[in-house]
Formats: C-alpha cells, structure tokens, sequence
C-alpha cells in the first residue's frame, strides 16, 4: 500500500486531509522532526516531508506532485479539476505559489537566517525582512479570499488544502502577519474541515515549533516549517 511520509502540524496535512477527504488507500506514517527525531535524508527525496513511498519503492517529493498526485486516485474528485481545464492550472498555480512564495522564499528563510549569512548579528534583519516579505507574498491571497471563501471555484480544492496549514502558521509570526482578516476566515473554515479535523485529531501536536526562533545551541538544528 501506498505510504505517507509526514509529520504532525507539518506540511504535510495538507496530503494528510486529501488522504481522509477521498478514504484513499494509503498509510500515514508519522514521523518525528528535530534533535533526536528521524532523519529523513535515507527516507525522502530531498531530506523533507511529505513524502509517498509507493508499492514499488519509488519516492515522491514535493507537495505539488503530491497533492495532485493523492486526488488524481479519485478522478473526478471536486478537490481537483479535469486535465486540460483552466480551474486545473489555476487550482496549480496557487500550489506553486504557496510552495514557492509563502514557504520557500520567506517563511523558511525567517526560520532559518543562519542559512543566509554566518553573522549571527545579522540574523535578527534577515528575520524581520523575511516576514515583511512573507506579509506582501500574502497580500494576493489576502485580496482573494476577501472576495471568495476558497482560491479556486466556490468549493475546497487541494489548493485550499495546501494554504491552510500555512494560514495556522501565521499566528504564530506576531504583529508582521497581524493584519490579515480575510485570511483568519479562511483558516477558520478550513481547520473546521471534517477531513483537517480528521487528520489534525489522528496526527496530535506538532513536534516542532511554528516560527520559532532558535532555540538550540547549534542552529542548524532549529526545526520550524
Ligand atoms: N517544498 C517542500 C517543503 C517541505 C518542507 O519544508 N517540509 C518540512 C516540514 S514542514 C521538513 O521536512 N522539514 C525538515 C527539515 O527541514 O529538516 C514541499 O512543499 O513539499
């Protein structure tokens, strides 16, 4: 059977929910990150989560193959939308926006300034500017959701799935991220998903921090999303 790789409040509830959303036929493996937790590097891809281990031992990485990926195992599912379709290449393009944008370029580069000069007196600016940065990135989807409940369609899609779990990080960020209104709606909608309820309750909390700041003596093992 089918394995996911994921970890509890990480990112990979979003897979998580699809999986519970569509009952489909894979296995969650929880896994524990930071000081003493797994090490995910002879388990993944790319060292990260979430992962699927398929029956043949082919791993795959990245929430945007997988999220497609678990709801293409239900054609015709509304969390997607037909191959070819505009609402398919919309319901992507928030995928890879979040991944990009939200996570990549800004959330994880304020968790982690140590990756982005050896200075430690310049890890506090890296920091502040990552989030101010992570607060513009937000501002296009601030904008959407003031308009609609959900980023694609008048119902949940995997693109909602995957910017929920970053919309519960943000409380986490303080005042930088404080001013988004519409986007606390949508979190609220989305935590009370029967299927984020579902995986949230069958996952427990969280091993790491959301935003953290370091906390170890060695930073390079702060683990935060
Ligand atoms: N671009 C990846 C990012 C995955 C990612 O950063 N996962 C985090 C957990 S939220 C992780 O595995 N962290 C462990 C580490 O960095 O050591 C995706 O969207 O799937």
């Amino acid at each position: 059977m089918i394995q996911l790789l994921a970890s509890p409040g990480a990112t990979s509830l979003p897979a998580h929910a699809i999986i519970r959303a569509l009952d489909l036929p894979v296995t969650v493996r929880l896994l524990t990150l930071g000081p003493g937790g797994d090490d995910l590097a002879p388990l993944t891809p790319y060292g990260r989560i979430p992962a699927l281990v398929l029956d043949d031992g082919t791993l795959i990485g990245e929430n945007a193959a997988i999220l497609p990926f678990l709801a293409d195992m239900r054609p015709g599912t509304s969390l997607f939308a037909p191959t070819g379709s505009v609402e398919r290449a919309l319901i992507q393009s928030w995928i890879g926006y979040i991944a990009s944008e939200i996570h990549g370029a800004t959330q994880r580069v304020g968790n982690r300034p140590h990756l982005y000069s050896d200075d430690p007196a310049a890890h506090e600016g890296i920091r502040q500017a990552a989030r101010r940065r992570l607060r513009e990135a937000y501002q296009p989807i601030e904008d959407h959701l003031a308009r609609n409940d959900w980023l694609v369609g008048d119902r949940v899609t995997i693109a909602d799935l995957h910017l929920g779990v970053f919309a519960g990080y943000v409380p986490h960020f303080g005042p930088a991220l404080s001013d988004l209104p519409a986007l606390s709606a949508f979190s609220a909608r989305f935590e009370a998903l029967p299927a984020v309820l579902a995986a949230r309750a069958a996952e427990g909390p969280p091993s790491f921090r959301p935003g953290a700041r370091p906390v170890f003596a060695n930073p390079a093992q702060e683990v935060t999303a």
